[in-house]
């Protein structure tokens, strides 16, 4: 009898180990934000342990997020804009005009679904990302798959535009080199200008420019909705939402006049230029796309959840390295217009 129920006992907790190993093997080669490496899971030769709950539970299967149908883009009119402030801080001086083409920009942040489900697809064809991403941030309250996606590097945002556009069957933007003969779907490479197609129809970060221009939809106030911002505006540090600290899902307060969410703050947004303290001095009038050159670390905008108010004005930059990533950061994607003519 009792080798009967030691056997029945080991057999249990094999069924319950190999349960267990199911959502790590769907992570599979996926390095843990942070760089932490995943827990392995114990090998069914091991000294089974004292009777636990996971001989009875039922494990909880990894949601699998389909590929977004539609993300909502809004329609950027062409136009000039006074990009920068004399009042903020000395990388946003001087404040000088830009001139740019129409383009699309998405309506809200990318949430973790959309991250999900495009990244799931891509991973079957051809990519290779450099971080899983995370819904919402880290800290604070308690986020669904609403939030905005977090933790993934510039290098990640870039390949994700990418593949939504292999998705949707339009022409990638992002490239290996200036020959623009290989599709970006992998690995961390500081491309240049030059290996963009600023033309093609598919998806892209939008430049500091563009996101700019968005962000103040004809305003030059300090935000959007004037010079001051309560917890009433916009999701920031200490703004007093149920999420604290945390992200809130996109689209919780009110949007700008062209209709975007979430410019100021929630998810800081990475964006396409790399980020040269001086560059306003040498910036080009039309369509300006950053620095040629690289060795700066990439810009992002907007503040977040985690930031003082200060850092969600429409001028404020802000930069990291391609390769870091924080864990209320996150990005929104745009989209040239077809060139008429
Ligand atoms: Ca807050
Ligand atoms: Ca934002």
């Amino acid at each position: 009898m009792r080798v009967g129920r030691r056997s029945q006992l080991l057999t249990a907790v094999m069924m319950a180990l190999a349960l267990l190993a199911l959502p790590l093997a769907g992570c599979d080669g996926e390095p843990a934000p942070d760089g932490q490496t995943p827990t392995q899971a114990p090998t069914a030769t091991a000294t089974p342990g004292p009777p636990t709950p996971a001989l009875t539970a039922t494990p909880t299967p990894s949601p699998s997020y389909p590929v977004p149908a539609d993300i909502a883009m809004v329609a950027i009119p062409e136009g000039s804009f006074s990009m920068g402030s004399e009042e903020g801080f000395g990388c946003e001086r001087p404040v000088h005009t830009v001139s740019l083409s129409a383009f699309y920009l998405a309506e809200k942040e990318t949430t973790y679904a959309q991250w999900m489900g495009v990244k799931g697809w891509a991973e079957q064809n051809g990519y290779t990302f450099n971080r899983a991403g995370h819904m919402g941030a880290r800290y604070g309250g308690d986020p669904d798959e609403n939030h905005p996606a977090t933790e993934m590097e510039w290098y990640d945002a870039v390949l994700w535009c990418n593949a939504l556009s292999e998705i949707e069957g339009l022409t990638p933007v992002y490239y290996t080199s200036s020959a623009k003969n290989e599709v970006y779907r992998a690995g961390r490479i500081d491309i240049t200008n030059d290996c963009v197609n600023w033309g093609a129809d598919g998806y892209r970060l939008p430049t500091e420019a563009e996101w700019e221009y968005a962000c103040r939809a004809g305003t030059t106030t300090e935000y959007y909705f004037g010079n001051t911002i309560s917890g009433e505006d916009a999701n920031f540090l200490g703004s007093g939402d149920p999420f604290d600290d945390g992200t809130t899902p996109v689209g919780s307060y009110e949007p700008n006049a062209w209709g975007l969410y979430d410019m100021h703050g929630n998810a800081r947004e990475w964006c396409w230029d790399w980020m040269k303290w001086h560059y306003y001095d040498e910036s080009p009038v039309s369509n300006p796309h950053g620095p040629l050159e690289g060795g700066h670390p990439r810009a992002y905008r907007g503040g977040s959840c985690g930031s003082d108010y200060v850092f969600l004005r429409s001028a404020n930059r802000e930069s990291d390295f391609a390769y870091h990533v924080h864990h209320d950061r996150g990005f929104r994607i745009a989209q040239s217009c077809p060139v008429e003519g």
